[in-house]
């Protein structure tokens, strides 16, 4: 268990915003209670987090967050859970590093906006015209007239910092990497006694980080439950009929403080407002697969299968009963295929895509191709194991994933690379597995510029 990190379940009727206070570490927690502990005034069964039963933990991202990462892998918590780690996730993202985005690094369009109440301004409020080179760009942040907005209430979003701010970069592809879904990161900076959005639900899960400031969140029940990327709140036919805020009592009322982390289900309501002083936080989105993703990428397969190719015949619409007996037939062909289907070739054809749209290591393209041209039998490298998704061997030899690409070498090197990624860290000379000097140094140059070695 990491030193501070303690879970908390929160039900209806629970905490009220500053009831917490006592749950802290440094506050008067009531007798009982103990790092790694489910604690907080939850009601039996509600949103309470176990304790870790094995004990122990992995060091990976996850630990920063939850307090049982173990109990978090075996399956996604269906409930909001939160957590008071103890630390700060500043080093993640703080005001400051907001000020750099918008000042210093010509953020643009759509990788911030600026909303209040609950609506994205519009974006010539704060963005300008400046010359790249000889073209003018038109979505370049004005960073005077972002702060002035801020200033009087609104909530600057920085958006896609999974690709933009580096320590969010990492952290959410090791984040990725232990999840084995993709991350995306976003942040919201919002000014005193202020709400961005209205109540809304996510389409995907999320963890959200508090780093500076208090905010107040009110969670309710779905009302559509797992919500898919393409069913947000507004597009539903339910928002007709039902109201936002929902009715009746909040799941979750709680006020977050930083070092909170507040796991929050897609298709749970939410919005959140800031009582004193600016407050800052990091959304972690986790873009689950679903069953649905798998059923798609399953029928993307069948178009090798020539049955499933055929055309429907003329005037096929023209009738619902005409339409229901293209769907029984073809209903009838999926099930007579999936009798047949060879399930672990197409296990495996999917998961390879799936690891071709996961994150790659990052390759540090031009310093990489610099360093490596140096290395010499006596450069000490270090091994990246993470860069790896996958190794298999084909015909054609070893065939390694590295996120969105594949990186083939031939099969005879193998023993050459398990004994890299068995390491931390190697020079070129202690690689004594069949390989002569000249091999050495093209093997190890080779890794280098793919990412999975660096130059100390
Ligand atoms: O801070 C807000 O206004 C809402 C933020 C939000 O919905 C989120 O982080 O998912």
């Amino acid at each position: 268990m990491p030193a501070g990190v303690r879970a908390t379940g929160l039900g209806a009727g629970g905490s009220k915003p500053g009831a917490r206070d006592a749950d802290r570490p440094g506050g008067s927690a009531p007798t009982g209670r103990h790092p790694g502990r489910a604690s907080g005034p939850a009601p039996a069964g509600r949103g309470v987090q176990p304790a870790d039963p094995a004990g122990s933990q992995p060091a990976g991202p996850l630990a920063r967050l939850v307090a049982c990462p173990q109990e978090f892998l075996r399956s996604w918590p269906a409930q909001p859970l939160l957590w008071h780690t103890g630390q700060t996730f500043a080093d993640l993202l703080d005001p400051g590093a907001a000020d750099v985005l918008i000042e210093e690094r010509s953020l643009r369009l759509p990788a911030f906006r600026v909303i209040r109440d609950g609506s994205t301004l519009p974006s010539t409020s704060y963005t300008q015209t400046a010359r790249m080179g000889q073209a003018p760009v038109a979505d370049l942040a004005h960073p005077g007239r972002v702060g002035e907005l801020v200033a009087a209430g609104a909530t600057l979003v920085l958006q896609g910092l999974h690709r933009t701010w580096e320590p969010l970069v990492r952290f959410c592809r090791a984040l990725a990497g232990e999840l084995g879904h993709p991350v995306q990161a976003n942040a919201y900076l919002t000014p005193r006694q202020s709400q961005g959005f209205e109540f809304h639900y996510d389409t995907h899960d999320v963890f959200i980080l508090q780093v500076t400031g208090r905010k107040a969140w009110v969670v309710h029940e779905p009302v559509f439950p797992l919500p898919l990327q393409d069913q947000p709140w507004p597009a539903r036919p339910e928002s007709a009929t039902q109201s936002l805020p929902p009715a009746g009592e909040p799941y979750l009322d709680v006020v977050l403080e930083p070092g909170d982390c507040l796991w929050l289900p897609r298709g749970w309501v939410h919005a959140a407002r800031t009582e004193g002083d600016l407050s800052l936080h990091v959304t972690l989105g986790v873009l689950t697969r679903t069953r649905h993703w798998l059923l798609r990428e399953i029928v993307d397969q069948l178009a090798e299968e020539e049955d499933f190719r055929v055309s429907l015949p003329p005037g096929f619409a023209r009738t619902s009963s005409g339409v229901a007996d293209m769907v029984r037939e073809v209903a009838g062909l999926l099930s007579a295929w999936a009798a047949e289907a060879d399930v672990d070739a197409m296990a495996t054809t999917v998961r390879h895509r799936h690891l071709e749209q996961m994150p790659a290591p990052l390759r540090r393209p031009v310093g990489s191709a610099l360093s490596a041209a140096g290395i010499v039998d006596g450069t000490w490298l270090r091994v990246r194991s993470d860069a790896v998704h996958d190794i298999r061997r084909d015909d054609s030899g070893l065939v390694l994933h590295l996120g969105d690409r594949e990186l083939r070498l031939p099969g005879w090197l193998q023993p050459a690379l398990s004994s890299i990624l068995d390491r931390e860290r190697l020079r070129p000379a202690d690689l004594d597995e069949g390989l002569d000097a000249h091999d050495r140094l093209v093997l190890t140059r080779r890794l280098c510029r793919e990412g999975l070695l660096e130059v100390e």
